[in-house]
């Protein structure tokens, strides 16, 4: 057997490790941490280890498959294309495009493939019923960060190897190594931190791994994060605190937030939010006096009722404390691919527009081009012009990830026609009609488009396809083509997917070379297309090799100066990545504001903290209980559950509740009880717990696989039950649409009384 051993960068979270891959012939037979990743430097987790594991999963889908009197055939992808052909253009043709709805799922974000291509399926599909899992997730920080900065993704990021004090809000990354911030071995990280002297405070409604290893963790009370760092900004102002470092001569609208801050006093917020206010006052001052300082927030800012203010007012702390865009602080990197030349850009831009169109039924704004995904079954159940009919998922989950799951469920049932993109047979995807199957792993090309745009350092890496396509087997881009092509009316056939693919290079090439300034300017645009397309290559790889070569790292295709520029070809020849180095300062050159200026205090969200913030400020604890999620190392949303050496041991889908709570309830460490919200309700054994808030309970997502037509051998037997049945629909952020998935009202009761 011929053993050899690859380098690839791991595609099951944002952290990008780097792993050492040996294969004997094409089969994967061990995976390490690759130890000359430049930025990942050998670090690997349990997940990345199972890669290997899931490459081998025999449930894992390898033929296209077709439902026929209720089962799934096997078909040939041709007889696929076709049924799908038949089946989805009358729907169009009849219904109009709006008929047919899109929803992408995270692994999206983590393939080349999709994230080219995606655009195109749902430019062709002409529908603005899109949807995705960003509206269960990062969809606040887009939208605050896009009304202040001007971008859909100008998030800054923690320059957390340089930082001396780091608070976390709402994050656990000892269990998901980061998110919107990309930090391979995110703990090592805060370990080096703590090591130079420096100090992690996290606060979080659970003493979560990264609390446990935090020097301080403050508990605070679900949603309400916002009154927090409002007391924060407060504090910062009434005690002159206020420095704007890189910021100054940059800000717009500083004298909205001071007419606001008086009503958040620490006494307070203090009460709404369960830290207590000398505790909000000291926080304010380290972060103002620590020269190299910043919070950093996620999910659980993300997705809970104030989601956006949230988000935005992490930003405005950062902003006002003078950590934003300095060094050690929280800084915008700068991605290899996209953006043009260092210096071809201007700081101005047209900023986001949003709420552009609104949903049938709920007439919500849309936010980056998508509905928020709470209305999905809205938009399916209910009748009238515009209701959907079909529905297209591309590696998504939604009837496990999305809330109110039980009445989403029904609603996929009652389609008319379904195709899922995946790799398995779920939840979601056992009701499709036609499931189009990706590839094993190893067949396809990895390029992070979307995480290195959110890294700790500017790095690039790109990992070839290791093993050749089985006969059975075809690439993911191809499979969204060929969709593209059928919904553009051009027939299921490989060439008119190609013809696409030579269409899409040849738009954004045309619109390089048409610019009036940068070094393409003028350029011919045949010769760029030629010099992408050596060798015949097309695909990701093709448009990937221009967005490199154009972007603030690129050859600029040879023009003078850049000579030595960075093209795919060079990553090629870099199989361990490429470090450009630390994140330096970028303001103002990274603005796309209107203005030119950072938005402190865009309109709609002033006006959210006036209708809704502000009222909020008597809440008090009242006895009630809230549900919390939470992650774990080893699982990954809800897909990883089929892997033995991930689920084994302990179960990890159970209900936290603190010892307080469980004596009121009558419930025992271990045994089942029946947790009810609005929508819905499951059983799961009770974990008692002083690890959590008094007044929250914590059930992860990503479980409930023991349902009919489930494929899933292995999570079929940790099936675990879905957080999201208990998910309400109603409850979303509205400046974002974003799902509330933390902060949910529930009660509990034991199921089984406890024994005299
Ligand atoms: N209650 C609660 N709900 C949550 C969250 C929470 O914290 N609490 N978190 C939310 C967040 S942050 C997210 S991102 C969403 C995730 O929501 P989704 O993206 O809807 O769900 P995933 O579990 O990531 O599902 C991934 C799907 O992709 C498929 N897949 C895996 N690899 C491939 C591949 O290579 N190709 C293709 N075509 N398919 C593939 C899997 O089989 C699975 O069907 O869940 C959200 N839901
Ligand atoms: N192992 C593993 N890694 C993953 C994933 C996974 O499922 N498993 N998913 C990936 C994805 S898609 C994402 S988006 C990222 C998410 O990455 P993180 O944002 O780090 O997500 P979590 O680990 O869920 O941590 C969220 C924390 O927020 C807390 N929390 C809940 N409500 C509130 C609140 O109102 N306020 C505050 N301050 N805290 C609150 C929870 O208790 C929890 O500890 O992880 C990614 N990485
Ligand atoms: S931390 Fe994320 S990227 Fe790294 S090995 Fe684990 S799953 Fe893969
Ligand atoms: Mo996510």
């Amino acid at each position: 057997m011929a053993k050899r051993i690859e380098f690839r960068t791991c595609p099951l979270c944002e952290a990008t490790c780097g792993l050492e891959l040996h294969l004997e012939d094409d089969v994967l037979t061990l995976v390490r941490g690759d130890k000359e990743d430049v930025f990942s430097k050998g670090y690997l987790c349990p997940k990345g280890t199972a890669l290997k594991q899931l490459d081998a999963d025999p449930d894992r889908v390898k033929l296209p498959l077709v439902k026929r009197d209720g089962e799934f055939v096997e078909v040939t992808w041709d007889e696929a294309f076709a049924e799908i052909e038949g089946r989805l253009l009358p729907i169009l043709e009849e219904s109009g495009r709006d008929a047919v709805a899109v929803y992408m799922g995270n692994p999206s974000a983590h393939n080349l493939a999709n994230m080219v291509y995606n655009r195109v399926l749902n430019q062709a599909l002409g529908t603005t019923n899109l949807y995705s899992a960003s509206t269960v997730d990062q969809m606040p920080k887009q939208v605050s960060a896009g009304l202040m900065f001007g971008g859909a993704l100008s998030v800054p990021v923690a320059d957390i190897d340089r930082m001396d004090l780091i608070v976390m809000m709402g994050a656990n990354p000892y269990a998901s190594n980061g998110s919107l911030m990309t930090a391979p071995d995110f703990p090592g990280r805060l370990e080096a931190l703590q090591a130079r002297g420096g100090r992690v405070i996290v606060i979080d409604p659970r003493r979560s791994q990264s609390a446990e290893k935090a020097d301080e963790h403050l508990f605070i009370r679900p949603a309400t994060d916002a009154h927090f760092l409002f007391g924060i900004v407060n504090v910062l102002l009434t005690e002159g605190l206020v420095d704007l470092g890189r910021c100054e001569g940059l800000v717009d609208g500083l004298a909205e937030v001071e007419r606001l801050a008086p009503s958040f006093t620490p006494e307070v917020v203090a009460e709404v939010c369960g830290v207590d206010a000398d505790t909000i006052r000291r926080i304010a001052r380290d972060l103002a006096s620590t020269g190299r300082a910043g919070i950093y927030g996620r999910i659980g800012t993300c997705t809970q009722e104030f989601g956006t203010l949230a988000s935005w007012l992490v930003d405005v702390v950062n902003i006002l404390a003078g950590n934003l865009d300095v060094e050690g602080g929280m800084m915008f990197n700068r991605p290899a691919t996209g953006g043009g030349p260092i210096g071809s850009t201007s700081g101005k831009g047209r900023g986001i527009r949003l709420g552009r169109r609104h949903s049938r039924v709920k007439g919500l704004p849309e936010f980056f081009g998508e509905f928020p995904v709470v209305t999905l079954a809205d938009e399916i159940e209910t009748p009238g012009e515009g209701q959907v009919r079909a529905l297209i998922t591309v590696a998504g989950n939604p009837a496990v990830s999305t809330p109110d799951a039980s009445r989403l469920d029904r609603a996929l049932d009652s389609l008319d026609f379904m195709v899922a993109v995946d790799i398995y047979v779920n939840e979601t995807t056992r009701h499709a009609d036609v499931i189009l199957p990706g590839p094993r792993v190893l067949t396809k090309g990895h390029y992070d488009l979307a995480l290195y745009g959110l890294a700790i350092r500017n790095v690039a890496n790109y990992s070839p396809p290791l093993v050749p396509l089985a006969e059975h087997e075809r690439p993911e881009w191809e499979t969204l083509l060929r969709l593209a092509a059928i919904a553009a009316g051009q027939g299921s056939g490989i060439d008119a997917a190609y013809a696409l693919d030579d269409f899409a290079l040849l738009s954004v090439v045309q619109k390089a070379v048409g610019r009036n300034d940068g070094p393409l300017a003028g350029r011919d645009a045949q010769e760029i297309v030629d010099a992408v397309s050596v060798g015949g290559r097309r695909g990701p790889e093709r448009m990937l090799d221009f967005m490199l070569r154009t972007g603030p790292y690129g050859d600029q295709f040879g023009a003078p100066g850049f000579e030595d520029g960075v093209t795919l070809a060079k990553l090629e020849a870099n199989p361990h990545g490429i470090d450009f180095g630390p994140m330096t300062p970028r303001l103002p050159e990274v603005l796309r504001t209107p203005t030119g200026r950072i938005e402190l205090a865009p309109e709609s969200v002033i006006a959210d903290v006036e209708a809704r913030l502000v009222p909020s400020l008597d809440r008090r604890a009242n006895g009630e209980l809230v549900l919390v999620g939470r992650r774990d190392l080893r699982s990954n949303n809800s897909w990883m559950h089929n892997i033995e050496v991930l689920v084994k041991g302990k179960p990890r889908c159970t209900l936290q509740i603190h010892p307080d709570d469980a004596t009121r309830f009558g419930i025992e460490d271990g045994r089942p009880v029946r947790v009810r919200s609005r929508v819905g309700e499951v059983e799961i054994d009770a974990s008692v717990t002083d690890g959590i808030m008094p007044g929250v309970v914590s059930i992860p997502h990503g479980w409930g696989h023991a349902g009919d037509g489930v494929g899933l051998g292995v999570a079929r037997r940790y099936a675990g039950v879905n957080s999201n049945l208990l998910a309400d629909r109603e409850l979303f952020d509205p400046l974002s649409g974003n799902a509330v998935l933390n902060g949910i009202p529930v009660t509990v009761e034991a199921l089984v009384p406890a024994p005299a």
